[in-house]
Protein backbone atom coordinates (compact mmCIF):
# COMPACT_ATOMS: atom_id res chain seq x y z
CA UNK A 1 0.00 0.00 0.00
CA UNK A 2 1.41 3.28 -1.10
CA UNK A 3 -0.18 6.49 0.94
CA UNK A 4 0.51 9.38 -1.33
CA UNK A 5 -0.76 12.82 -0.88
CA UNK A 6 -1.90 15.53 -3.90
CA UNK A 7 -3.31 18.80 -3.66
CA UNK A 8 -5.44 20.63 -6.18
CA UNK A 9 -6.44 24.34 -6.13
CA UNK A 10 -10.10 24.53 -6.56
CA UNK A 11 -10.88 28.30 -6.97
CA UNK A 12 -14.66 28.07 -8.12
CA UNK A 13 -15.39 26.83 -4.41
CA UNK A 14 -17.49 29.85 -3.51
CA UNK A 15 -19.52 28.91 -0.35
CA UNK A 16 -19.14 26.76 2.22
CA UNK A 17 -21.62 24.15 0.89
CA UNK A 18 -18.46 23.07 -1.57
CA UNK A 19 -15.85 21.96 0.02
CA UNK A 20 -18.55 19.75 1.55
CA UNK A 21 -19.83 18.48 -1.87
CA UNK A 22 -16.22 17.91 -3.11
CA UNK A 23 -15.27 16.19 -0.30
CA UNK A 24 -18.23 14.08 -0.48
CA UNK A 25 -17.73 12.87 -3.66
CA UNK A 26 -13.77 12.11 -3.45
CA UNK A 27 -14.56 9.84 -0.35
CA UNK A 28 -16.82 7.88 -2.52
CA UNK A 29 -13.26 7.08 -4.66
CA UNK A 30 -12.14 3.70 -3.73
CA UNK A 31 -8.35 4.56 -2.60
CA UNK A 32 -8.78 8.00 -1.57
CA UNK A 33 -8.50 7.78 2.41
CA UNK A 34 -8.82 11.52 3.64
CA UNK A 35 -9.86 14.60 2.13
CA UNK A 36 -9.07 18.45 3.52
CA UNK A 37 -11.07 20.91 1.32
CA UNK A 38 -10.59 25.08 2.04
CA UNK A 39 -12.57 27.37 1.18
CA UNK A 40 -10.43 30.02 2.24
CA UNK A 41 -7.08 29.29 0.38
CA UNK A 42 -9.03 27.27 -2.09
CA UNK A 43 -6.78 24.30 -1.47
CA UNK A 44 -7.90 20.62 -1.63
CA UNK A 45 -5.42 18.18 -0.37
CA UNK A 46 -6.32 14.50 -0.64
CA UNK A 47 -4.03 11.08 0.67
CA UNK A 48 -4.76 8.26 -1.22
CA UNK A 49 -3.45 4.62 -1.92
CA UNK A 50 -1.88 4.82 -5.25
CA UNK A 51 -2.45 1.25 -5.48
CA UNK A 52 -6.22 1.84 -5.86
CA UNK A 53 -6.75 5.04 -7.14
CA UNK A 54 -4.60 7.45 -9.78
CA UNK A 55 -4.80 11.20 -9.56
CA UNK A 56 -6.44 11.25 -12.94
CA UNK A 57 -9.87 10.03 -11.69
CA UNK A 58 -9.21 12.69 -8.15
CA UNK A 59 -9.49 15.30 -10.79
CA UNK A 60 -12.13 13.96 -12.72
CA UNK A 61 -14.22 13.31 -9.44
CA UNK A 62 -13.29 17.04 -8.40
CA UNK A 63 -15.04 18.26 -12.31
CA UNK A 64 -17.78 15.60 -11.65
CA UNK A 65 -18.87 18.05 -8.63
CA UNK A 66 -19.11 20.66 -10.91
CA UNK A 67 -15.43 22.55 -10.53
CA UNK A 68 -11.71 23.27 -11.58
CA UNK A 69 -9.29 21.87 -10.70
CA UNK A 70 -5.52 22.88 -10.74
CA UNK A 71 -2.21 21.43 -10.30
CA UNK A 72 -0.06 22.67 -7.28
CA UNK A 73 3.11 21.74 -7.06
CU1 LIG B 1 -20.74 26.54 -2.64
Amino acid sequence: MTQKTISYLVSDMHCSSCPKLITMDLLELDGVTDVKADLDSHLVTINYNSDLVQTDLIAQSIKDSGYTPKDVR
